[in-house]
């Protein structure tokens, strides 16, 4: 692992992992990101130039990945369009970054036999029931709801098939939902937050009831890091840190954070399909690579993440009336 691309290393966990990659080894990395909407090359400012560098282009134009994959001995994989609710508007580039795209890196990993690890989501298993104790693991089937979520699954395929078809060497996780800094603020937590520093009201999808599984975006980059190093080729990993809370419970722990009152939240229109709860079962990666989660208590995560965003104000600023007007657009 000495030289390392990582696409869409310019979004919100990209970035931290280049951040990580950057102070646990002495990789040198190669950013490949097509620059959407999503991006923040802020993310990367004062990392060393002579360990990063940052090269905008799309992972789906093989004239772009070939030559950049055949300097590589590693291909960190994260680029992808992220947002469900983008997913039920437009779908379209879900399906060109997210499968395509995939498509793409594997060719040219096929071509050079570079390591490549692809990063997933928990969505893939679709939902679990509320009122059950069972969890997702290694062996749950498939069963995505959303285009994201199918774009996701179908791009987690891909990577299986030409590992066995063609002896690609890849792992596989997928993850709970990410918090922490340099998130879109499209995305629930960061949307919620930067609406409280403008004193303005959460908005809850529905009732509120649907049960996310919160990971710190730390951990996850330390696991994909404990996967690159010990991880065993072929192998899916879940990654989760035993964080199962309601969005209204999340919405309620912001509340207090902001000394607000806890009924102080409008409920909007509820997301099309929306999956009803997310858990992961991580005891493959605890045991397997004794990766442990450092963040075990998400209400102090979610005070340094709001902190965070009060610093980072102007980064946010940019892209919140956009944000906001787009969901006013369909209700929420
Ligand atoms: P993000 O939307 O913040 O960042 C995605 C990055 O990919 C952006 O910098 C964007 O410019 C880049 N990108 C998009 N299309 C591209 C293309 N065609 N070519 C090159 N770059 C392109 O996403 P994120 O939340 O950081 O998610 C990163 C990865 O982690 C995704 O694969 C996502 O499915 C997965 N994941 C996310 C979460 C989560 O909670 N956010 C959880 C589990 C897995
Ligand atoms: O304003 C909101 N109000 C609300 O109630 C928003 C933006 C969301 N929600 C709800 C929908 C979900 O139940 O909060 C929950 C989390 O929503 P998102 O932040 O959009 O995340 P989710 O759809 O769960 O997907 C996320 O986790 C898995 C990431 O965006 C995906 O990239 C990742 O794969």
């Amino acid at each position: 692992m000495e030289r390392v691309l990582v696409t869409g290393g310019a979004g919100f966990i990209g970035a931290n992992f280049v951040r990580h990659l950057v102070s646990q080894t002495d990789a040198r990395v190669t950013v490949l990101d097509k620059l959407t909407y999503a991006a923040s090359t802020e993310a990367l400012v004062g990392l060393p130039g002579s360990r990063v560098r940052l090269v905008p282009g799309d992972i789906a134009h093989a004239d772009v990945v070939e030559p950049l994959v055949a300097m590589h001995d590693t291909v960190v994989h994260f680029a992808a369009e992220s947002h469900n609710d983008n997913s039920l508007t437009q779908p379209a580039p879900f399906v060109t970054t997210n499968i395509l795209g995939t498509f793409t890196l594997l060719e040219a990993v096929r071509r050079t036999g570079a390591r490549f690890h692809h990063v997933s989501t928990d969505e893939v298993y679709g939902d679990l029931p509320l009122d059950d104790p069972a969890r997702f693991t290694e062996d749950t089937p498939y069963r995505p709801s959303s285009p994201y979520s199918a774009s996701k699954a179908s791009s987690d395929h891909l990577v299986r098939a030409w590992m066995r078809s063609f002896g690609v060497r890849a792992t596989i996780s997928n993850c709970s939902n990410n918090y922490g800094p340099w998130q879109h603020v499209e995305k629930f937590i960061p949307r919620q937050i930067t609406t409280l520093i403008d004193r303005g009201r959460p908005r809850v999808y529905g009732a509120g009831c649907h049960v996310r599984d919160w990971i710190h975006v730390d951990d996850h980059c330390a696991a994909i890091l404990a996967i690159l190093r010990s991880g065993r080729i072929g192998e899916t990993y879940l990654v989760g840190a035993d964080g199962e809370r309601n969005n209204l419970e999340v919405v309620r722990t912001l509340l207090r954070l902001f000394d607000r009152d806890p009924d102080d939240y409008d409920t909007v229109l509820d997301r099309v399909g929306h999956d009803l709860r997310y858990a992961i079962d991580a005891a493959k990666i605890r045991r397997e690579l004794g990766w442990e989660p450092q963040y075990a208590d998400f209400e102090a995560g979610l005070a340094t993440t709001v902190d965070w965003y009060r610093v980072h104000e102007p980064w946010w600023r940019r892209h919140k009336a956009a944000s906001e007007a787009a969901y006013a657009a369909v209700g929420q």
